[in-house]
């Protein structure tokens, strides 16, 4: 038996099984390349779900990681640390708002925008207790809490893992009509994915995120972007907001904020709303710790110096061209915006997991989303001439017969 095969079969003994990876077993990662436990070479077109937007174990980063493991790595909050202020300051000073609650997950910064959009809503809209209403959208991906997954219309996310918190309502996606109906005095928020990622790579029509805003002002609601895979670059901006020129009351960040080496998430808004926590209402043992704090330092001088968000549009439209012109009996639609793509595979040429595989056997790996479609989402460190010898592999792949 092979290495490869041996350790699967060892994480297939003692894992729940929860996933169902690819074939591979990575032992190496540097930049966009990543190198199994065999020794074969392989382009990450995924970047662990735009966690490594950076790039794997980027340079900066790791002398970060390693300089500040060197010194204090975790305090909890009960005392303070010497990292977390400035990295609070740089994100909000970059992102423009005027605080942050640093957590772990994705999932935890969902959370906290969750407890304090509500608060606010009891303390300060004024909305009766326990009635405040969050309205979210089908084909939502917002975490696996129960919370969240509560409010997800994905039965699987759902199913045995009741029962479920209530006072959040689901509107179909990019529906502006549909929002504008949701909303009622009870709202304090609508939590939103600028462009849904595991939905599908969902773009939603031009001008929603605009009307949901003036919606949500003029029913004094809080517009909630989960920018926690769509943000830091990933769609060519460093929201994907700005594609709007919306400024979000609440904004959830997560995944490339720790630069792919260390969970560092952070939910940031204005005094209004961040004030309402008061001490002991919330927190996490790792939220704010020394290592990750400075590890998110380097993950944002990265993003800026290096102008990912500006690589990612330039090489996204690029990409989505060269993908589109590709002439395949397969393809549906490509769709996304910067490096956040999705190719969707027509119905009658099967699922796209066999496409998955048979890029993986071309040293491409990329992931399905929701049976149909491939999502293309390299690290924004990649270059055109790695994505045109890429291109190579994946026109292949879609122009011979449908893979079983
Ligand atoms: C899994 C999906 C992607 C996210 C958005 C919050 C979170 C995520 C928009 C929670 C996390 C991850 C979770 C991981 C796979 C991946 C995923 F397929 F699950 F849906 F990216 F699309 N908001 N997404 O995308 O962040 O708590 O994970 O740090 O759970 O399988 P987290």
């Amino acid at each position: 038996m092979g290495r490869t095969e041996e350790l699967i079969r060892e994480v297939d003994r003692w894992s729940a099984h929860n996933y169902h990876p690819l074939p591979v077993v990575v032992e190496r990662g540097e930049g966009c390349w990543v190198w199994d436990v065999d020794g074969n070479r392989y382009l990450d077109m995924l970047s662990a779900y735009s966690a490594v937007n950076q790039g794997h174990r980027h340079p900066r980063i790791i002398a970060a990681l390693r300089e500040q493991a060197e010194r204090l790595t975790l305090t909890s909050r009960a005392f303070h640390n010497d990292q977390m202020g400035a990295f609070l300051h740089q994100v909000c000073e970059l992102i423009g708002y005027t605080k942050a609650l640093p957590m772990n997950t994705g999932a935890e910064a969902v959370e906290t925008a969750i407890k304090a959009v509500r608060k606010w809503g009891y303390t300060v809209k004024g909305v009766a207790p326990e009635a405040a209403e969050i309205v979210v959208c089908e084909n939502n991906f917002h975490g696996r809490t129960t919370t969240i997954v509560g409010f997800s219309s994905e039965e699987q996310y759902r199913r045995g893992f009741g029962p479920f918190a209530p006072g959040f309502k689901l509107i179909p996606y990019g529906d502006i009509e549909a929002l504008r109906a949701a909303v009622t005095q009870n709202t304090v928020g609508f939590l939103v994915e600028p462009l849904q990622g595991e939905g599908g790579v969902i773009v939603p029509p031009q001008g929603y995120l605009k009307e949901a805003a003036a919606i949500c002002r003029d029913a004094n609601a809080k517009l909630m972007a989960d920018e926690i895979q769509t943000g830091l670059g990933r769609t060519g901006r460093l929201l994907c907001c700005y594609w709007e020129d919306v400024r979000p009351d609440v904004v959830m960040l997560g995944k490339a904020l720790g630069g792919g080496v260390y969970p560092v998430s952070a939910a940031l808004a204005d005094d209004e709303v961040m004030d309402v926590f008061e001490p002991g209402d919330h927190g996490s043992t790792f939220g704010g710790n020394p290592l990750a704090a400075a590890v998110g330092r380097a993950a944002l001088n990265v993003l800026v110096e290096e102008k990912l968000p500006e690589r990612a549009a330039q090489l996204g439209d690029w990409l989505m061209g060269e993908l589109e012109a590709i002439d395949s009996p397969h393809v549906e639609e490509v769709r996304g915006r910067g490096l956040m793509i999705g190719v969707v595979i027509k119905e009658s040429s099967g699922t796209a997991r066999p496409f998955c595989e048979a890029l993986m056997d071309r040293g491409i790996l990329a992931k399905e989303t929701h049976h149909q479609v491939v999502r293309f989402a390299p690290p924004l460190v990649i270059t055109k001439e790695i994505l045109e010898e890429a291109l190579v592999s994946i026109r292949e792949v879609l122009q011979a017969p449908a893979p079983v």
